[in-house]
């Protein structure tokens, strides 16, 4: 099993390819990074540099189809600016057939607000990858933003189970073509439990889990690479989500760091997705 994981690599923060790179070959799958960006550390940081590497997906989408190079899987996440987005865009239109399965985590914003590098020309680049994929796995607030909802909506009126109805609505009004599965992440369902809302062909599951309260940097990517890492391995949808889950719900239960910025100590928790035992 091979992926392509087009996506950056930041020093600080444990997100992007950091996790990628860590969950999947936990996993026992081959992972090509394609970096999208290379940075100090993520944007949350006060302090950071993003560092000009705009030739990258380009210059690997060429020499991969040089190579004749096929993969299994190809995920999708961080992207900084336009000119990036047309080339992963071109990258996942040359290696998204035979079969792979294409997972865009549509990174733009979070609890309400979009991350600096968000414009409504990026937006229309991560719609449109979006509309390409077999599984997309936005929180709340990319959720709105991909509907056309407004994203006030994440940032208040979700303390309640009731609104999981109103986000299924949405998330259908989000679904490019009949085949996709919407994969909402982090919904916070009251003071002390968040959750995982799977809709997909077929299947529809709310997936909890206690929360401390925290939202913690990079967790969106480690689900993405574990969702699409049990998808690879053949596991359903929502069984992929559960394990996805319970590895991050083990993983904060590790965390001893308070400030969200460096994300969680999920090294202690892969043997989950491996199947093992704890060492
Ligand atoms: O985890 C999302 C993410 C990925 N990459 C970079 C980010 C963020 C969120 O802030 O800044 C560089």
């Amino acid at each position: 099993m091979r992926v392509a994981a087009v996506n950056d690599l930041s020093g600080f923060g444990k997100c992007s390819l950091v996790a990628d790179l860590s969950v999947m070959s936990a996993m026992g799958i081959e992972v090509c990074p394609v970096p999208t960006a290379v940075l100090s550390a993520q944007t949350g940081f006060s302090h950071y540099h993003i560092h000009d590497i705009e030739d990258m997906v380009a210059n690997c989408r060429n020499d991969y189809i040089s190579m004749g190079a096929e993969f299994d899987g190809i995920l999708t996440g961080y992207i900084p600016n336009v000119k990036v987005a047309d080339d992963v865009l071109s990258f996942v239109s040359s290696f998204s057939h035979n079969g792979a399965v294409l997972l865009v985590d549509p990174v733009m914003a979070d609890g309400g607000r979009c991350y600096s590098n968000y414009s409504k020309e990026m937006h229309e680049k991560i719609a449109k990858l979006s509309s390409m994929a077999d599984i997309i796995t936005p929180n709340l607030t990319e959720l709105c933003l991909l509907a056309g909802y407004d994203a006030e909506f994440a940032k208040s009126g979700i303390n309640k189970k009731e609104a999981i109805n109103e986000i299924i609505a949405i998330a259908d009004k989000a679904k490019a073509h009949d085949g996709q599965s919407i994969v909402v992440t982090g919904i916070s369902v009251g003071e002390n439990s968040i959750c995982n809302l799977v809709v997909s062909p077929g299947e529809m599951e709310v997936i909890e889990c206690s929360f401390n309260g925290q939202s913690y940097s990079g967790t969106g990517d480690l689900l993405a690479a574990s969702l699409l890492g049990g998808v690879l391995k053949g596991k359903r949808i929502v069984d992929a989500v559960k394990l996805a889950t319970e590895f991050i719900s083990s993983a904060i239960a590790e965390t001893s760091e308070k400030d969200r910025n460096y994300g969680i100590d999920f090294e202690k928790s892969l043997y989950k997705l491996k199947g093992g035992k704890k060492v």
